[in-house]
């Protein structure tokens, strides 16, 4: 015991000793940011970030707090602190970390001002969401070893000057597919840490298909009972609980996160067709499906039960959305009649919007008569279909399958995903610009960008892993940052000096060969 005090006291001085020492010199615009911030000025300082540091929010803003525990929760591990956070009058007056709401419309929803000098930090946004980005930023200024889960040493201290930023994008988000192959909470959670880390704001959940539903639906039961039963290849498959799913969306939020539900009809819809006899035009129930063969089930569309069906669902699924949208798929329907199609998206649109949401597409949904509001997203290698719903007056979500499916391999030894359209290594994943990849497709029809990641390959987390590191910060940076600024040259630098970012988060990364993969600080060469 006395041992163990000596010890602590030993420690207190040397703690003493370095709050003490004078500033080490950083340079901020050496630091390695992803994505990529609008406006940064150096000043050649830098901040430490002691075990006294304390984060300041103003009084009464729980949800600043929120974000304040939320980074002094992740910094604890590796640095061993207990960082105390304080809700004052006047943050950014304290010596310290300071979190502040100004009101200021400029910034946005998303963006922030972040000033750094030797004796605080102090993030300004005009919502917490900004505060939250800023956050990520601050993350990715500290040393790589921040991220670990085990005790390190210091110090750790974060360049001075200022930086700020805002998205380019709106809509910046990923799509995790858990019908191919189901992915548990803990898995989800896990996406959902990674894409908030590079500042994403969207998860679309595909949800239902020929495979598998996976969410429960107390009005039908047997849609997950039986429907969610098995995946591809014949596994035990899964679902969430509407419980399970509220806790995936509460993780979401807290990491200024919305999670898109996708039910997928009229097409893809063999596991509901399995479970209720009902809902198919011969009244017979279909073979639960286990392979990897798209557009052969079709919903009775001319069937009033199915469109009390499409109500009971999507109230339900409505109830537990806090976010404005819910996918209803849409693609892939090639055993329904074209007629039957229209007629179908135009009535479930209509559901949609009674249950006060909006609806989403995938763009095969523009033949239907769509209304303004609902958005259109662009997959398949031709635009056709985009190119009918920005006639419409709908936008546009960008999800080139060639240049944005995280399902599909990055080259031809590539041991998990698909080919279909093409192979995506991390050049052909980012050197493309959003606004210009489709004549007839800009800027003002587009609310931003989202890479699904489609399940037919992959079975575990290190399987998603694998597919979605190192393309998605890419994804992260062309949604977030002004495209003038791209060069895939100096990005891919960027990119390398990640390595040690992926190791610490224990990231399963595929080593791509166009990467010079290397460690943030930069050693010296001794001659
Ligand atoms: C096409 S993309 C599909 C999915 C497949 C994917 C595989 C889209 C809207 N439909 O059903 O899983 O290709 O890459």
């Amino acid at each position: 015991m006395n041992k163990l005090l000596s010890l602590g006291q030993a420690l207190m001085v040397m703690l003493l000793l370095f709050s003490c020492k004078t500033p080490t010199p950083k340079d901020l615009g050496k630091e390695i940011l992803i994505p990529q911030p609008t406006k940064l000025i150096a000043t050649g300082s830098s901040f430490d970030w002691t075990a006294k540091t304390k984060i300041y929010v103003e009084e009464g803003r729980e949800d600043s707090k929120g974000v304040a525990n939320y980074i002094a929760d992740l910094i604890a591990p590796s640095t061993g602190y207990i960082t105390e956070v304080e809700s004052t009058t006047n943050p950014a007056s304290k010596k310290g970390i300071a979190l502040v709401i100004s009101e200021n419309e400029s910034f946005g929803n998303e963006g922030y001002k972040l000033t750094i000098d030797e004796k605080r930090v102090v993030v300004e946004a005009n919502k917490t969401a900004g505060l939250f980005r800023a956050v990520q930023t601050i993350r990715q200024l500290l040393p790589a070893k921040i991220e670990s889960d085990t005790l390190q040493a210091g110090p750790w201290e974060l360049a001075s000057g200022t930086i700020e930023d805002q998205p380019n994008y709106e809509f910046r988000g990923a799509m995790l597919d858990v019908v191919r192959h189901f992915f548990d909470v803990k898995d989800v959670k896990r996406f959902i840490d990674l894409m908030a880390s590079y500042k994403m704001n969207v998860l679309h959940l595909h949800l239902t298909d020929d495979q598998g539903w996976r969410i429960e639906i107390k009005s039908w039961p047997n849609l997950t009972k039986h429907g969610g039963s098995t995946q591809v290849g014949g596994g035990k498959g899964g679902f969430y609980t509407q419980e399970q799913y509220a806790e995936i969306v509460k993780y979401a939020q807290d990491r200024y996160i919305t999670i898109i539900p996708e039910i997928d009809m009229p097409g893809h819809t063999n596991a509901a067709l399995a479970s209720y006899a009902e809902l198919n035009a011969n009244n017979k129930v279909t073979e639960l499906y286990t392979g990897t063969h798209v557009g052969f089930s079709t919903l009775a569309t001319d069937k009033e039960i199915t469109y009390q069906f499409v109500d009971d669902v999507i109230r339900e699924l409505a109830a537990i959305t806090p976010g404005d949208y819910i996918h209803i798929g849409g693609d892939e329907s090639h055993v329904t009649k074209k007629k039957d199609y229209i007629y179908f998206v135009n009535r479930v649109q209509k559901i949609v919007t009674k249950h006060k949401k909006k609806m989403i597409g995938w763009a095969d949904v523009a033949a239907a008569e769509l209304e303004e509001n609902t958005l259109a997203q662009f997959w398949q290698t031709k635009p056709k279909n985009a190119l009918l719903a920005v006639k419409q007056n709908v936008k546009i979500i960008m999800s080139p399958a060639n240049r944005t499916y995280l399902d599909m391999q990055y080259d031809s030894i590539c041991p998990l995903g698909l080919h279909w359209a093409g192979y995506v290594d991390v050049d052909q994943a980012y050197d493309w610009t959003i606004e210009s990849f489709v004549e007839g497709i800009s800027k003002e029809n587009i609310v931003g960008i989202e890479a699904p990641l489609w399940a037919e390959t992959i079975k575990t987390i290190d399987d998603i892993e694998y597919l979605v590191f190192p393309r998605l910060p890419g994804y992260a940076e062309l949604g977030w940052s002004k495209s003038e600024n791209k060069n895939w040259d100096e990005y891919k630098i960027r990119l390398g000096k990640q390595k040690e970012r992926f190791q610490q988060l224990k990231i399963n990364y595929y080593q791509s060969p166009l990467i010079p993969w290397a460690n943030e600080e930069i050693v010296p060469v001794v001659e």
